[in-house]
């Protein structure tokens, strides 16, 4: 896999490691630090308003309980993205705020996704607090919640990005995204009903296909093509070809779920599986194939965008020791 040529290709266009670390730890306080005003857009005017008010009250706890608290790295890669694609002297302060924002969007079609998943998989923590529809007196109205939270993304996309020339694609890209996502969600939901897996029809095939669409088009492919889309790239050919890149990634990365993490839950879930299946193994072979598939992709389809753009995105998913 790591060929000399490989190594770099790689590193003549990316960052050292500590560069790197100060650039994305100071733009991820940037973007947290951007929530509060996402807040007030979203509740400004109508917070203590005579009808809506306490709908807007419950709307701001919705927000504030689902939509912080993960690692941000969807909403981010919308930002760095932005930054690798737009000349610093064009991305002017209020393009910066467009840039958080569409950030912030994808954090709330996940936040959505999140709140629903959750009620349909019977789950009972999330990001290490209680799943919101377990809260006492929640329940199945946080089907409505999950709503309101969808609701949002387009509420600020019209508010920041209303009089943009990308506005239509940025719309159709949302809407896009969310439609993969609820039919990967719906290949998942019959092929692993609970109580009722049926593992014959849980071929490696239709794994990679859920995989595909409840996962890899919104957390990879939405994130950088917003980007591309606000810096003006809206060619179909470019679009396709990030699409080919980023879409191995997010397969990569669902691959690996609980592999290397330290949750006790899935720790006990791994252990069990190693025994069975020499999974260290298999799981180092499918690492590197999937590794040089992507390097290879990167090396194709890359162009005219800078190779860092997707190599971050990689280095970040491939051989994470935490
Ligand atoms: C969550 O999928 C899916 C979406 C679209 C957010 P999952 O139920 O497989 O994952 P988790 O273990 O995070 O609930
Ligand atoms: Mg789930
Ligand atoms: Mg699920
Ligand atoms: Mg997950």
């Amino acid at each position: 896999v790591w060929t000399e040529e490989r190594r770099a290709f790689c590193s003549s266009f990316t960052m050292n490691g500590n560069q790197k670390l100060d650039a994305y730890n100071q733009e991820k306080q940037n973007f947290i630090q951007h929530f509060s005003q996402i807040v007030k857009v979203l509740t400004e005017g109508e917070l203590g308003h005579p009808e809506t008010g306490d709908a807007i009250s419950r709307l701001k706890e919705v927000l504030e309980y689902n939509a912080l608290g993960g690692k941000y790295n969807r909403g981010l890669t919308v930002l760095l993205t932005a930054r690798e694609l737009v000349e610093p002297s064009e991305l002017d302060a209020s393009g910066l705020q467009r840039a958080l924002t569409v950030g912030w969007c994808v954090e709330l079609l996940q936040a959505f996704f999140l709140v629903s998943d959750d009620i349909m998989d019977s789950s009972l923590t999330r990001r290490g607090q209680i799943c919101w529809y377990q809260k006492p007196g929640i329940g199945l109205d946080a089907i409505n919640d999950a709503l309101l939270l969808e609701a949002c993304i387009y509420r600020l996309l019209k508010f920041y990005c209303r009089e943009q020339p990308y506005y239509l694609n940025l719309l159709e890209l949302f809407l896009q995204s969310s439609y993969q996502t609820e039919i990967g969600q719906t290949l998942d939901l019959i092929t692993a009903p609970q109580g009722h897996t049926d593992l014959d029809r849980y071929t490696e095939k239709r794994y990679k296909s859920i995989v595909k669409y409840k996962t890899a088009f919104y957390s990879f492919y939405l994130p950088v093509a917003a980007a591309m889309y606000m810096a003006g790239i809206d060619g179909e050919k470019e679009h396709a070809n990030a699409k080919k890149i980023l879409l191995e990634m997010g397969e990569f990365f669902q691959v690996q779920e609980n592999y290397g993490q330290k949750d006790p839950e899935k720790v006990a879930r791994v252990k069990a599986l190693y025994e069975e299946l020499d999974l260290p193994a298999a799981f180092l072979k499918y690492e590197e194939d999937s590794y040089s598939r992507l390097l290879h992709l990167i090396e194709q389809y890359a162009a005219p965008l800078p190779p860092a753009i997707f190599l971050e995105l990689a280095k970040k998913i491939y051989k994470r020791k935490n």
